[in-house]
């Protein structure tokens, strides 16, 4: 398994990535320079690439692999509904088996809170097209309830939920929105809730966290509170570099949302199947959204799927009363699509993974993670379910953050990617989100890896006089 892929003329491909590949989120010209690294294959947690390099994929693909790689279920799924009905659309009066049940499945593994239901599912094909369709249908309601003026979605910095014109909008990444004038009209920001960058001195986690919701309800009253429409944010902000919120936040954004009638969406591209040892991530944390986006791990990333899970509360007033909704995508429904989740979703369920995150591997991951919080570099250890950060500090006993233009993250990731370990660097804080199918020796392994890598980067410091 680790002999390089002879029969590839790897030179060949990379030059023609190069030539004919524009990737996201990259600088085209800088990777021309050095070459992709072409991945060939992948096996339960690993992925190879076409040097015959075998590397434990911690990240999941991009969040998104849950059930590992490799599961002839979801294959099979696929080409059995290629064969039978490979695509048909549902704009005109019609339906498909598939989504039907899936749309049946999901509305029956969201939990409901307080008496508030998920019954409906509109579908797209990823988180930003279903951030796109939250946008929509948030103005709609609100129309619809007699309220046109509600119309600003507010969302936080560092949030992130995708990178069309809105889903790019409603994120909080200056980066983003510093190419193609973004946001767009009728959207705000408050800060993220990141105890590191924003609490004041001494001040505790708990109190942060009522401090930072706190902020919803400033912006709720500088914008007048009939002009807004909703608020979107992740549980736990994944792309932003895991941020976990103090357990404070979510109960106190909650009040807020009420007090002031606004929508709540739960964006769970990220959170939702089982990331944090719940179906869906607003049953940890206790609170009741009006809609709630998912995508990625709903088919563990083998095909494009997204959506969002309509409450009741927004679903009544568009179906009794909103007459046609001009809005839709031509795979919206996709029958193969939703073969494939529902294959995953069989998965999941006959394996235990979202049980077995939520009492076994989530809480094993966390006592890990306080082991590697002990090494030099590492400033914070967080998890939650099977998500976790590592900021690097220069000094964490004061907190002092390496230089930014050392990028350690970078120095790390480079580490990792020797070392046969795919983390994600965000700055200076290095993330994983590891195959939920992961057990307690894959977790070891993980762990001896990341220390591995940490001790590399930190005698690469050492030797540069930078520690
Ligand atoms: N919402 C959230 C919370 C996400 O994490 C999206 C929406 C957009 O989904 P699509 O399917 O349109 O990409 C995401 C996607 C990263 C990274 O570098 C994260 C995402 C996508 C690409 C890169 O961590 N999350």
């Amino acid at each position: 398994m680790n002999a390089p892929d002879h029969a590839l003329d790897i030179k060949a491909i990379q030059a023609q990535d190069a030539a004919h590949f524009l990737h996201p989120f990259t600088d085209f010209k800088d990777l021309a320079s050095r070459g992709s690294k072409v991945i060939v294959k992948a096996q339960g947690i690993y992925v190879w690439d076409a040097d015959g390099h075998k590397m434990l994929d911690a990240m999941s693909g991009l969040w998104c692999v849950s059930v590992g790689y490799g599961r002839a279920e979801l294959a099979d799924a696929a080409r059995d509904q290629m064969m039978k009905l490979p695509y048909y659309n549902s704009f005109f009066q019609t339906t498909n088996v598939p989504a039907v049940e899936l749309a049946t499945r999901l509305a029956r593994l969201a939990p409901s809170v307080d008496g508030r239901h998920f019954e409906h599912v509109f579908y797209s094909s990823s988180g930003s097209e279903s951030n796109d369709s939250n946008v929509r249908m948030v103005r709609r309601y609100w129309d619809l309830m007699g309220q046109p003026q509600r119309k600003v979605i507010i969302g936080r910095v560092n949030g992130y939920h995708g990178s069309t014109m809105a889903g790019a909008s409603l994120g909080g990444m200056s980066g983003m929105h510093a190419q193609g004038d973004l946001p767009i009209p009728n959207i705000a920001h408050i800060e993220q809730p990141y105890h590191f960058e924003n609490a004041l001195p001494g001040e505790s986690e708990a109190d942060f966290g009522v401090r930072a919701a706190g902020w919803l309800e400033a912006k709720i009253l500088e914008l007048g509170a009939d002009t807004v429409a909703a608020f979107i944010a992740e549980p736990v902000q994944g792309a932003g570099g895991v941020i976990v919120p103090p357990h404070t936040y979510w109960p106190e954004i909650q009040r807020i949302v009420d007090k002031y009638g606004i929508l709540l969406i739960s964006d769970e591209v990220i959170c939702a199947f089982g990331r944090l040892g719940h179906w869906f991530a607003y049953e940890k944390f206790g609170y009741k959204p009006d809609l709630v986006t998912f995508a990625k791990a709903v088919t563990s990333g083998y095909i494009p799927l997204g959506g969002v899970m309509v409450g009741d509360r927004v679903a009544k007033v568009l179906i009794e009363q909103g007459g046609e909704f001009n809005h839709g995508y031509t795979y919206s429904g996709h029958p193969v699509a939703c073969a494939v989740a529902l294959a995953n979703l069989d998965l999941m369920e006959k394996e235990g993974l979202v049980e077995r995150v939520r009492t076994d591997t989530g809480p094993y991951l966390a006592e890990v993670f306080a082991k590697l919080a002990q090494h030099p570099l590492v400033g914070r250890a967080e998890t939650c379910g099977m998500v976790g950060g590592l900021l690097l500090l220069k000094d964490k006993a004061t907190g002092e953050p390496f230089p930014s233009d050392l990028d350690v993250g970078m120095m790390c990731r480079t580490h990792c990617f020797d070392n046969g370990l795919i983390m994600r660097a965000v700055g200076n804080r290095m993330i994983i989100a590891p195959p939920l199918i992961m057990q307690r020796s894959d977790i070891d392994e993980l762990s001896a890896l990341i220390t591995l890598v940490l001790d590399k980067t930190l005698a690469q410091l050492q030797a540069a006089g930078q520690f």
